[in-house]
């Protein structure tokens, strides 16, 4: 798939790559960066930590454009990890018993931080669990030590810090972080699935002046935890 010779409606092109999310994230950092613990739960027979299992998976390298909701695209980032469809099926499946009715997937991040997808959006060709980008491991600002990256959703749904990823049969007991109307259950950037209810058109005119805030906010939180001595978790639990 070639996304990189037109934008998708809405968007524009940045040069910078900002970390960047709902604001109540900018103070919240991940506690484990050197190694990768990722719990599975929900409808499993075994619920297990996965995370040494990754490395046995084949790598794959990726250049993906990077869309956030907020309307601001990266193009062309590189990624580095494994393909999400490999780990369902050669780590997920056998390892903690997944049922295939268990479609609804949670995931999570350390910092809180959750969304959920539909599995088969998952098991596209370009959905990577990442590890690596521009071929240097993950940074904390863009995800350390793992993160979901899924190019054809709006950026929301590529989980930074992942943890914890959850299989269930149904979506009831889930609750979305945040103001309902901002959370698409796919969040299609093709189909301009910014948010339920209100246009994705209308949508862009009211995320665009939040961008600008939103990064000098998560720029200062970042600059504020390196002075305030690199081993500590500043602003946890707000
Ligand atoms: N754990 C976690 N994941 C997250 C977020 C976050 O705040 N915390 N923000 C989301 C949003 S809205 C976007 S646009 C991207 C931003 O990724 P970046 O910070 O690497 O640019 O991460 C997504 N994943
Ligand atoms: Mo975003």
């Amino acid at each position: 798939m070639n996304t990189r010779s037109t934008l998708p409606p809405g968007q524009h092109e940045t040069e910078d790559f900002p970390r960047f999310g709902l604001t109540p994230f900018a103070v919240r950092f991940p506690t484990v960066i050197d190694t990768v613990s990722l719990q599975i739960g929900g409808d499993v027979k075994t619920p297990v930590d996965v995370g040494p299992a990754l490395a046995s998976l084949p790598r794959v390298e990726q250049r993906s454009d990077f869309h956030c909701v907020t309307t601001w695209t990266h193009r062309r980032l590189h990624w580095g990890g494994v393909r999400f469809a490999d780990f369902y099926r050669e780590v997920v499946v056998p390892m903690a018993g997944a049922a295939p009715e268990a479609s609804f997937v949670v995931l999570r991040g350390q910092d809180g931080a959750r969304t959920s997808l539909p599995l088969e959006d998952l098991l596209a060709d370009d959905v990577l669990l990442a590890d690596q980008l521009f071929g240097q491991p993950l940074t904390i600002e863009h995800g350390a030590p793992l993160r979901l990256v899924a190019p054809a959703h709006y950026g929301y749904k590529s989980v930074k810090h992942l943890s914890r990823i959850e299989f269930w049969r149904s979506s009831e007991n889930y609750r979305p972080f945040g103001l309902r109307f901002m959370v698409h259950p796919r969040a299609r950037v093709a189909h301009e699935e910014r948010g339920q209810w209100v246009p994705g058109w209308l949508l862009r005119h009211l995320y665009r002046p939040l961008i600008r805030p939103t990064v000098v906010r998560f720029r200062q939180a970042m600059q504020q935890r390196l002075q305030s001595s690199g081993a500590g978790v500043p602003g946890e639990g707000s």
